[in-house]
C-alpha cells in the first residue's frame, strides 16, 4: 500500500539515481520511435495531446487518476504524440505519469519539463521519452546546443519552443527539425495567438512547425493551421473535456 511516506521514500531514491545508473537505464531502453515521422506535414494537422493536471497560470485543471488512461483515449482520438507534463512542484505531474504512458500507448511521448542538464535527459530517456522539450529562453546557446545534440544521439527528437524572433533564430542555428512556438510567455504567462502567425513564416522550410497553447476550439486549430502549423499541442482544452470527443472536433 501507498503511503504519503512512501511515495516520498521512492521519490528520494529516484533522485538520488546516480549518472551512471540512470545513463545505463536510458541505453537499456527499446530505441526511441522516430517522432518526425510521426509529426510529419500532412494533409490534415496533427495533435500533439498533453497529460496535464495543473499550471502555474490556470491552477488545478483536472484530477487525472490515471494519465495511462487518458493517453489511451488521446491515442484513440487521433492524437499523433503525447505529451506529458513531468515537473511536480506547479504542473503536479511526474516521470511515473511518463513512464505510464510509455507502457499503454504506442505513439511518441514527449517529455515536459524545464530541461536544464544531461541528467534530465538521462532520466527522459531511461523512463521511455522519445522527445524532450527544450525551451531556448531557459537556456544559455551553449548548453541548449550541448542538450539538443545528447537527445539527438540518444536517438530521441528535441521539440525546440520558442516565443521571440531571436530565440526563433537560436533554434535555426542548431538546426532544429522540429521547432515550437509557445503562444504563452512562461515569465508573465500572457498569451499572444498571433505570435505563431508572425513567426512562422521564418521557419526554415522542412522544419516541422507546432503551435503551442491557446488552443481552446477548433477555430483555434483552424486559426493556427491557416498560419502555417504543421501541428498544435493541446492540453487545458482535452484535460477538461471529453478527450475523444475534442480530438474529433479538431481532427475534423
Ligand atoms: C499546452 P494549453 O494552453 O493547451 O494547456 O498549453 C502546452 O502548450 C503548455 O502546457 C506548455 C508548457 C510549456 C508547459 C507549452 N510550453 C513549457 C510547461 C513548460
Amino acid at each position: 500500500e501507498l503511503t504519503a511516506g512512501s511515495v516520498e521514500d521512492a521519490e528520494r531514491r529516484r533522485l538520488s539515481r546516480p549518472y551512471a545508473a540512470v545513463e545505463a537505464a536510458a541505453l537499456a531502453r527499446p530505441a526511441a520511435l522516430d517522432a518526425l515521422a510521426a509529426l510529419a506535414p500532412a494533409e490534415r494537422v496533427k495533435v500533439i495531446a498533453e497529460v496535464k493536471r495543473s499550471s502555474p497560470s490556470r491552477g488545478q485543471l483536472a484530477e487525472i487518476r490515471d494519465p495511462a488512461a487518458l493517453a489511451s483515449a488521446y491515442e484513440q482520438g487521433g492524437a499523433s504524440a503525447i505529451s506529458v507534463l513531468t515537473e511536480e512542484r506547479k504542473f503536479g505531474g511526474s516521470l511515473a505519469d511518463l513512464e505510464a504512458v510509455r507502457a499503454a500507448v504506442s505513439l511518441p511521448v514527449l517529455r515536459k519539463d524545464f530541461i536544464a542538464t544531461p541528467y534530465q535527459v538521462l532520466e527522459a530517456r531511461a523512463a521511455g521519452a522519445d522527445l524532450v522539450l527544450l525551451i531556448v529562453a531557459a537556456l544559455e546557446q551553449p548548453l541548449l546546443a550541448e542538450l539538443h545534440t545528447l537527445i539527438l544521439e540518444l536517438g530521441m527528437t528535441p521539440l525546440v519552443e520558442t516565443h521571440s524572433a531571436d530565440e526563433l533564430e537560436r533554434a535555426i542555428d542548431l538546426g532544429a527539425a522540429l521547432i515550437g512556438v509557445n503562444a504563452r510567455n512562461l515569465s508573465t504567462f500572457e498569451m499572444d495567438k498571433n505570435l505563431f502567425g508572425t513567426l512562422s513564416e521564418r521557419i526554415p522550410a522542412g522544419t516541422i512547425k507546432v503551435a503551442e497553447s491557446a488552443v481552446l476550439s477548433a477555430a483555434d486549430v483552424a486559426h493556427y493551421r491557416a498560419a502555417g502549423a504543421d501541428v498544435v499541442l493541446v492540453g487545458e482544452a482535452l484535460v477538461t473535456s471529453d478527450p475523444i470527443r475534442t480530438l474529433s472536433e479538431f481532427l475534423a
